[in-house]
């Protein structure tokens, strides 16, 4: 798939590229694994892992996209820090209609093919669900962070980000979560230690 694309597409599409490239490179970082499941044990994939660490705040100016491909939003999760441009290009040969209600971001991109010029600016923290008014089974989530520290899990439910030690704020979220809000939970990395682990489990709501 991503073969065919044009480069600047292919950097936006990388979900898994979003910790790494926007990652400050840390004197003394450590790799440290997050472990996600839920209270049943499964792992959970998909999941947003944000670390929100102390010093002054930086806003971002990047770009993502959220894109249609056979009548679905790609990627089903996308993660963004606040003030993020987001793009909606449509590649299906049927027009969408992309719209979402969530306080934190309402709007609504009427029929259109093609990539709509004009972006969306995400710029309250959050998570916004989308649809299409003309496909139902069409949903999507935009979670907004306010850190430039963030990834997604794997299939296993695992992520890996270089962290510098310290006491750090932690943010989660996962779409089975009934609430759309991120659960915020404290992050301890010591210092001294070559890396580590947290395992956690993302309760419903
Ligand atoms: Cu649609």
């Amino acid at each position: 798939m991503q073969r065919t694309l044009p480069r600047t597409i292919r950097t936006l599409l990388g979900a898994g590229c979003a910790a790494q490239c926007l990652l400050p490179a840390w004197a003394g970082a450590i790799p440290w694994q997050f472990q996600l499941r839920n209270t049943e044990g499964q792992p959970l994939a998909d999941a947003v892992v944000a670390v929100e660490i102390k010093g002054p705040a930086r806003s971002s100016n990047g770009r993502a996209e959220m894109a249609q491909r056979d009548r679905q939003f790609q990627p089903h999760v996308l993660v963004v820090q606040a003030g993020t441009a987001v793009h909606f290009p449509n590649f299906d040969t049927v027009r969408h209609h992309v719209y979402s209600f969530s306080p934190i971001k309402a709007f609504d991109i009427k029929l259109y093919s093609g990539t709509p010029s004009e972006p969306i600016v995400f710029d309250k923290p959050g998570i916004a669900a989308l649809g299409c008014n003309i496909h139902d089974r069409m949903g999507a989530f935009i979670v907004v962070v306010e850190t430039p520290v963030f990834g997604k899990t794997n299939a296993r439910g695992e992520l890996s980000l270089d962290l510098p030690p310290g006491e750090h704020a932690l943010k989660l979220w996962h779409p089975s979560r009934l609430q759309p809000l991120l659960l915020s939970q404290k992050l301890n990395i010591p210092t001294g230690q070559a890396s580590g682990v947290s395992s956690l489990v993302l309760p419903p709501q």
